[in-house]
């Protein structure tokens, strides 16, 4: 039997599930806030066009509004000026929207320290007990900030200082993108870089290399903790934006089941 006859049987009775790592965007999806002189991105917003009344008796349908980088969404390596001769979201190879995932869980930590960062150190302690790092495959960062995604001021917890959300450190995302065989890394938070990380050197140290690097980023995960800490599927699908610095994307995980 064919592998993908076997992956089709796998689904059907239930030994491969499906896990949605999607948030629902909505008005209420929580939105990233630059501090000033920055320009900030609008939230999502959908308008309906007609319900079955005199505008249209037979269906529903809406448009929408809002910004490329709202909700679970897809960095595109053009999104950062490290990246700026690099691929837009429609030269992204989709051979390299389909890879093995692993979970690193930091929830713990996070629940402790907001502004927790992820060392090279933490991922070299993963892979001593799980194996290296997946070769084209996707770094999902747990930090059980998913939790809050229902509400915008939890999701940002921003002070007088500003947000405070976990992240990786500057020496992190600079491995991650220079020496190690990811594609990408996948966050529960906001964007991929902590909320502290403008005061890093450089700024937002995670877009910087990681993008500069033709790798790519995906934000605002949910349901990672379903997932194990190696050995699921991530089939990443933002929309093929022309000329788009990154999209809102449905990201789905295959995973073993009973
Ligand atoms: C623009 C500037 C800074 C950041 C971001 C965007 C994101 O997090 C994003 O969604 O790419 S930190
Ligand atoms: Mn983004």
């Amino acid at each position: 039997m064919s592998t993908l006859n076997t992956l089709v049987e796998a689904l059907a009775d239930g030994s491969v599930e499906v896990v949605d790592l999607s948030q629902p965007l909505s008005e209420e999806t929580p939105i990233l806030q630059l501090p000033p002189p920055f320009a900030n991105t609008p939230g999502w917003k959908l308008h309906e066009i007609s319900r079955f009344d005199e505008r249209g008796p037979g269906w529903y349908w809406n448009w929408f509004e809002g910004g490329e980088h709202v909700g679970t969404h897809f960095d595109a390596p053009i999104h950062w000026i490290t990246g700026r001769d690099g691929e837009d979201v429609t030269r992204v190879p989709p051979r390299r929207l389909i890879g093995p995932a692993v979970v690193i869980d930091k929830s713990a930590e996070a629940a402790d320290d907001p502004d927790f960062l992820l060392t090279v150190d933490d991922i070299h302690a993963f892979e001593r007990e799980h194996g290296p790092l997946p070769r084209d495959g996707w770094l999902l960062y747990r930090t059980g900030w998913d939790a809050r995604a229902h509400d915008q001021a939890a999701f940002l917890n921003a002070n007088e200082t500003g947000p405070h959300t976990p992240g990786i450190e500057t020496a992190t995302a600079r491995w991650l993108a220079e020496e190690s065989p990811i594609v990408g890394l996948g966050v529960e938070t906001v964007g991929t870089d902590a909320g502290i990380a403008h005061g890093f050197n450089p700024a937002f140290p995670c877009h910087s290399y990681m993008l500069g690097a033709g790798k790519y980023g995906l934000t605002q995960l949910a349901n990672l903790a379903q997932l194990p800490p190696t050995g699921s599927v991530l089939v990443v699908a933002p929309l093929k934006i022309v000329n788009g610095s990154g999209s809102p994307a449905r990201v789905l995980a295959l995973v073993p089941g009973r």
